[in-house]
């Protein structure tokens, strides 16, 4: 699967340091470690509009550029930013991301087809974050249809059903693994993603990763064709690159409900099969729930 690297994002402390004072050289460290972390693209998060955002925007993808050949996804709510990254972007870009807010796609999607770039279609609409996934398949299907409008061909549209915490949203979490589904069914030339370390936002760091990895597995399972992850995370690069076929059949088994024997899994399988009936509603969410 496509794995994009979150780790550029203006809510890291380091991040926004290096952007304030303009100094290249945390940014670029950031770009090769993810880069020989082996992610295929990288994310640059620049989030909400700035007075200077078209010039941040030019100088840190050229600044990534400059060490690593891999394509980057943009994100940031200035549309001027997001014209500016696109011109100097050298290879095919993703932007990240267009709403089926009219006056996001408006704006944004003539910019898709001018730069040639593949774009994120987020299934928010003009009421907000989708309940179920139904909602969510309405609304992504509203993206395409506004799309072919602009001639962006289906291969350039990556839907993402927006993942949510599980601390605080645990019942929607399954509404994005079942629109993983029916994505193939919608629309089977589009590509998907996810902000997959959305589901453990709010969790203490240390229980991150299990959520992060229990989750990948899932919709992979499903058919998500890309996430963005963090790149630090050896565990889940693993895990995404088939070198741990026993933990995903081990997922497979507790998602299908096989019957599974405790006292024949180690402690860390155990904690998987627990993960999985928190992420899949079977077991309600709270920070102990590897101990219960
Ligand atoms: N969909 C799309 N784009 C997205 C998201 C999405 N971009 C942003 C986000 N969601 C995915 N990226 C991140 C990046 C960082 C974190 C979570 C998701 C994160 N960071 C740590 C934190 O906030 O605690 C650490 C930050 C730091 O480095 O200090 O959790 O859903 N299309």
């Amino acid at each position: 699967m496509v794995l994009i690297g979150e780790n550029i994002n203006i809510m890291s402390k380091r991040v926004k340091e290096a952007i304030d004072k303009k100094d290249p050289e945390p940014i670029k460290r950031l770009a090769i470690a993810q880069a020989e972390s082996g992610m295929d693209m990288l994310d640059i998060n620049l989030g909400p509009a700035r007075k200077d955002g078209p010039l941040v925007m030019e100088w840190i993808v050229k600044t990534v550029q400059e060490v690593v050949e891999l394509p980057l996804s943009l994100d940031t709510t200035n549309i001027e930013a997001m014209e500016a990254g696109l011109r100097v972007h050298r290879g095919k870009a993703l932007i990240n991301s267009i709403s089926a807010r009219p006056e996001r796609m408006n704006a944004l999607m003539p910019l898709a087809k001018k730069y040639n770039a593949g774009f994120i279609g987020l299934t928010i609409g003009v009421e907000g974050i989708p309940r179920d996934a139904n909602e969510r398949g309405l609304l992504a299907a509203q993206i395409l249809a506004e799309a072919s409008l602009y001639g962006i061909p289906e291969e350039d549209i990556w839907l993402d059903p927006i993942v949510l915490p599980v601390n605080s949203q645990q019942l929607q979490v399954q509404g994005c693994t079942e629109f993983a589904m029916m994505l193939k069914d919608i629309a089977p030339n589009a590509k998907s993603t996810c902000g997959l370390s959305n589901v453990s936002s709010g969790v203490p760091t240390q229980l991150r990763g299990i959520l992060n990895r229990t989750y990948l597995v899932m919709l992979k399972r499903y058919g998500i064709y890309s996430a963005i992850v963090d790149a630090f995370d050896e565990e889940l690069r693993a895990i995404a690159r088939e070198r741990r076929p026993e933990i995903e059949r081990l997922i497979y088994r507790a998602i299908d409900n096989e019957g599974i024997d405790y006292f024949s899994l180690s402690k860390e399988e155990v904690h998987y099969v627990k993960t999985v009936h928190v992420l899949m509603g079977k077991t309600l969410y709270s920070d102990s729930w590897l101990d219960i």
